[in-house]
């Protein structure tokens, strides 16, 4: 992995993202991270669930719920666009705010989730976003809904593709690798985290 000079955030141009061999992704760790969250973790991110271009459903068999601009400050102290793990948090609708998602009861828990920071180069993005998909069967959409993540550590940059195929496979082992690296006690504690909700 390299590391750029440059924090992610204040970068205005999608930098070149590698493109790795069968080889290297065949090899890749099924945990990440040291025994328990490094500075700068955690990171806390939240804010109110956008539309994106609606591709990871459809496309790629993983929703990600697309975070606003302002939620990306907080992750202004690193440096590396990749994917993320930690925990996410979907709030109830506020009635006033004339909000349209309508999660509720457990889906209003916290679960594990994984985290894609950056410019999606596979699609060619002209803008860097910070997209979550969460480990659980939702009843529903949530657009509009406030979410609330903890990022506890890092788990790849992101990579360019030749296939779809192949950054699916990607996704699914990105999620492996969060669960098993989570089951850690020292990360697993921030499952009780209400992430700014209640019990
Ligand atoms: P978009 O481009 O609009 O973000 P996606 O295909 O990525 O479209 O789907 C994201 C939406 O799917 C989220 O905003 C949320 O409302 C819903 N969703 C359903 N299940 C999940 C999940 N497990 N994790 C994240 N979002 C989910
Ligand atoms: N997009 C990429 O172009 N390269 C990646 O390496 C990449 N990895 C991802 C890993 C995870 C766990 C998730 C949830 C998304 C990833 N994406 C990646 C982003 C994907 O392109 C994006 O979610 C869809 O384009 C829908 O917005
Ligand atoms: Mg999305």
């Amino acid at each position: 992995m390299t590391t750029p000079s440059e924090p992610a955030l204040t970068q205005t141009e999608p930098p070149q993202a590698p493109l790795r061999t069968e080889s290297f992704r065949k090899a890749r760790p099924e945990i990440v991270g040291p025994e328990s969250p490094e500075a700068p973790f955690p990171i806390y991110m939240s804010g109110a669930v956008q539309k994106g271009f609606g591709r990871g459903g459809k496309d790629l068999g993983c929703p990600t719920a697309n975070l606003p601009d302002e939620a990306l400050e907080s992750m202004a102290s690193v440096t590396t666009t990749g994917i993320y793990y930690g925990y996410a948090r979907v709030h109830p609708v506020v009635e006033e705010s004339g909000k349209t998602g309508d999660c509720k009861g457990e889906d209003l828990e916290t679960y594990p989730m994984v985290m894609s920071l950056g410019w999606n180069p596979f699609y060619k993005n002209q803008k860097m976003t910070a997209e979550v998909h969460i480990m659980r069967d939702f009843k529903s959409d949530f657009y509009g809904q406030k979410l609330s993540v903890v990022v506890l550590g890092y788990i790849r940059p992101e990579l360019d593709y030749t296939s779809r195929e192949a950054l699916i496979q990607d996704i699914e082992t990105d999620k492996r690798v969060a669960l098993k690296s989570l089951e850690r006690p020292a990360y697993k504690a921030y499952e009780k985290d209400c992430l700014g909700g209640e019990k």
